[in-house]
């Protein structure tokens, strides 16, 4: 099947209409994408267990302190990704590239999410990391089902919802991962063996996941990884007298690939996100944002105010730490970010978001502080990408205004 086959076969289930044909400046995010369906992705990507694997579901002892918590691993995949010796369709050297899985499992059917973080594995359960050459460059889960909508991919031609087959008004980016693997907490101010109050991310029978994911591979062999996800999270329905938390998703290329080049090869500058005019009121739980490296921080803005500003770690721990060598143009940084906490609830815990503001973030990266990844001599291309995490009312949630819109 050729490229234009698959745009029309979209046309044609309604994935695209007339009002909704992508931005011109969207067609290159178009390609990147559809070209890792499993006819364009020669036999990377999706692949039995190997003999001998670790466990797909492991059962963990859980820290929480929340009664009746329980915690479990899952792992996705496995997902083969080229060598550093094969380029992708569009020109990435050991890149499995936004590659779609619509095969997901939940940690349950029905229960309240506390807490996820993502990671990866080899098949013998070992992490693997950039010291071992390998990259989670990035992950996006999706959650579909009834009462799901994303509040900044609704109302638009969203890219990064047509490989896995999904909608922005009936499902939503809930969760993001890099390779700093950056944990989400639902429920920030719950109480040490108290039940009574709590935020959680409610699980509902009728939602199903699926995930994109862009994995590197710096070696000069084929590797298979698995994505995990360790999930905190309470069996059943939502707690009486709980909120559920929503998640917005806020990036620099807003429904597009999320990256953007770099407006310089040296030095510093700041990047801002596509503004989002909240479509429903709550209050702040949480926020995480992320960065490529050459990034030092991300500041999280409600309308002319900076709400917090989570700084960019490197280098924390040897798992970080590029051992290899440079191939031609490609150039690895040799030390990563490690940890990109966002605000956590320091800088969120209460604060309203109400439809009169505008939420954006501000990232800043700084080349002569901070090495960046080269690729073909460049600079390659970077994120300035974050989510904020609100608490609303348990129950459907209706958005206020029918139309995203730009301040
Ligand atoms: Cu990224």
């Amino acid at each position: 099947m050729k490229l234009y086959q698959a745009l029309t076969l979209f046309s044609a289930t309604g994935a695209l209409s007339a009002s909704t044909i992508p931005h011109a400046s969207n067609i290159e995010g178009v390609l990147r994408y559809t070209h890792q369906f499993a006819p364009f992705s020669g036999g990377y990507g999706k692949v039995p267990d190997p003999p001998g694997a670790a466990p797909r579901k492991q059962i963990l002892t859980s820290p929480s302190k929340i009664p009746g918590a329980q915690r479990v691993k899952i792992r996705s995949g496995p997902y083969n990704v080229a060598s550093m010796s094969k380029k992708s369709a569009s020109g990435h050297a050991g890149m499995l590239e936004n590659y779609p899985d619509t095969a997901v499992d939940k940690p349950c059917e029905e229960c309240t999410l506390l807490w996820q973080q993502a990671g990866m594995e080899y098949p013998n359960g070992t992490v693997a990391n950039v010291d071992t050459g390998m990259w989670l460059h990035h992950m996006v889960h999706f959650n579909k089902g009834p009462t799901r909508w994303d509040p900044t991919g609704k109302d638009r031609f969203c890219i990064p919802f047509l490989p896995v087959f999904l909608s922005p008004k009936t499902s939503e980016r809930f969760y993001t991962a890099g390779n700093e693997r950056t944990l989400m907490d639902y429920n920030p101010q719950g109480k040490e063996g108290d039940l009574t109050t709590g935020s959680g991310y409610y699980l509902r029978k009728e939602d199903k996941f699926a995930f994109l994911v862009e994995l590197m591979n710096m070696n000069m062999v084929d590797t298979v990884v698995y994505i995990t996800m360790v999930y905190d999270f309470l069996p059943g329905p939502l707690p009486e007298g709980w909120t559920e938390a929503k998640t917005v998703w806020l990036d620099a290329n807003q429904c597009g690939t999320s990256e953007v080049w770099p407006p310089q090869e040296k030095g510093t500058f700041t990047i801002d996100t596509q503004p989002w005019k909240p479509n429903f009121e709550g209050k702040l739980l949480w926020s995480i944002v992320h960065q490529h490296d050459g990034g030092m921080d991300v500041e999280v803005r409600n309308t002319n105010n900076t709400v917090c500003k989570g700084v960019a770690k490197y280098s924390e721990t040897p798992a970080y730490i590029y051992r290899g060598s440079s191939m031609g143009g490609d150039k690895v940084a040799k030390d990563h970010i490690s940890s990109m906490p966002g605000c956590g609830a320091e800088g969120s815990a209460g604060l309203e978001v109400k439809r009169d503001q505008v939420w954006s973030l501000k990232g800043k990266y700084d080349y002569d502080q901070r090495e960046g990844n080269l690729e073909n001599g460049r600079q390659a291309e970077i994120m300035v990408l974050g989510l904020l995490l609100v608490s609303v009312p348990p129950g459907p949630l209706t958005p206020l205004i029918s139309k995203w819109t730009y301040s």
